[in-house]
């Protein structure tokens, strides 16, 4: 026996196909992608450590709001899920000041309207955690957006609860991440909109692929951090002078297997799970 099932879209590292009316396959591959380029080599079990870390905080956070997650595949790295209408934002919670929201505060002194302090430096804790939504680009890179703007895409009241479920969230997770060494800096949330009306978390939740995890024991603001699991790649394309257009360079066997170790050691610090055992059957990380 076997289904059809219809290719809807792709991002960068994942894809998206529909198996029916109402649900889709979210299947994350193994591809790495560093300074917005796919590079040609790929990382093994990424995709699984991402869908099965994904998957982990879906079911920790799910008594806080629901999500699309309708089951876990044999494979560890496909997801069936609950077809959405999206919001066509994306609800990012920083908590630390880097990317796009250090490149904002530093020109503007805010982020998305929020006012911050004067004299913050590059990676610092912010006084609280804030919302700071971003319009999603089909090309280039999302647009940072305030309050208003953000208002004028999901209307008043889908504002105010997406930005209090976000934020929720990212405490949650953030407060977990901390007592096990782990810095979760920001984070990029999708939500969705089921048959119901209710809101529903969507897409792939706290990987670092949609956060920035910093290791709390080399955190040292003033800068830029490493990042827990990219480095050893960004390291080694910038020791290649590349000119970080298509296409990237391929990746030596040292840097793929010190870079699958992170992301493994990413699911396990965080999970409390041995990746082996997600491996081998991967409802474990449901609880
Ligand atoms: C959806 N995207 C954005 C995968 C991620 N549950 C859903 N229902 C309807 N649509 C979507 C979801 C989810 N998740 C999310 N696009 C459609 C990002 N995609 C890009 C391709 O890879």
């Amino acid at each position: 026996m076997s289904e059809t099932v219809t290719h809807v879209g792709s991002g960068k590292v994942r894809e998206l196909y529909a198996l029916d009316d109402d649900r889709l396959l979210l299947v994350a591959s193994d591809r790495i992608s560093t300074f917005d380029v796919v590079l040609p080599t790929e990382i093994p079990d990424k995709g699984r450590v991402l869908t099965g870390l994904s998957a982990f905080w879906f079911a920790q956070t799910g008594s806080l709001v629901p999500n699309h997650l309708l089951a876990l595949r044999d494979d560890g790295r496909s997801t069936e899920c609950k077809r959405l209408e999206m919001l066509p934002i994306e609800c990012v919670v920083r908590g630390y000041l880097a990317g796009s929201g250090w490149k904002d505060y530093r020109a503007t002194g805010e982020v998305c309207g929020h006012r911050l302090p004067a004299g913050l430096v590059e990676s610092q804790q912010l006084p609280a955690p804030i919302f700071t939504p971003a319009t999603k680009a089909l090309e280039g890179h999302d647009e940072n957006i305030d309050r208003a703007a953000g208002a004028a895409l999901v209307g008043e009241s889908r504002y105010d609860e997406v930005e209090r479920l976000s934020l929720e969230l990212y405490r949650t997770v953030s407060k977990r991440a901390a007592s096990l060494g782990i810095i979760l800096a920001d984070t990029k949330l999708e939500f969705g909109v089921d048959e119901s009306g209710q809101l529903v978390l969507a897409d792939e939740a706290f990987t670092p692929d949609s956060s920035r995890f910093w290791p709390a024991d080399e955190y040292t603001p003033g800068g830029p951090q490493p990042s827990f699991d990219k480095q050893f790649v960004r390291d080694y394309c910038e020791s290649l002078g590349w000119d970080k257009t298509y296409p990237g360079p391929e990746l030596p066997a040292d840097v793929v297997e010190g870079t699958r170790a992170r992301y493994i050691e990413a699911f396990e610090r965080l999970t409390e799970i041995e990746f082996d055992a997600y491996a081998e059957r991967p409802e474990v990380v449901l609880g």
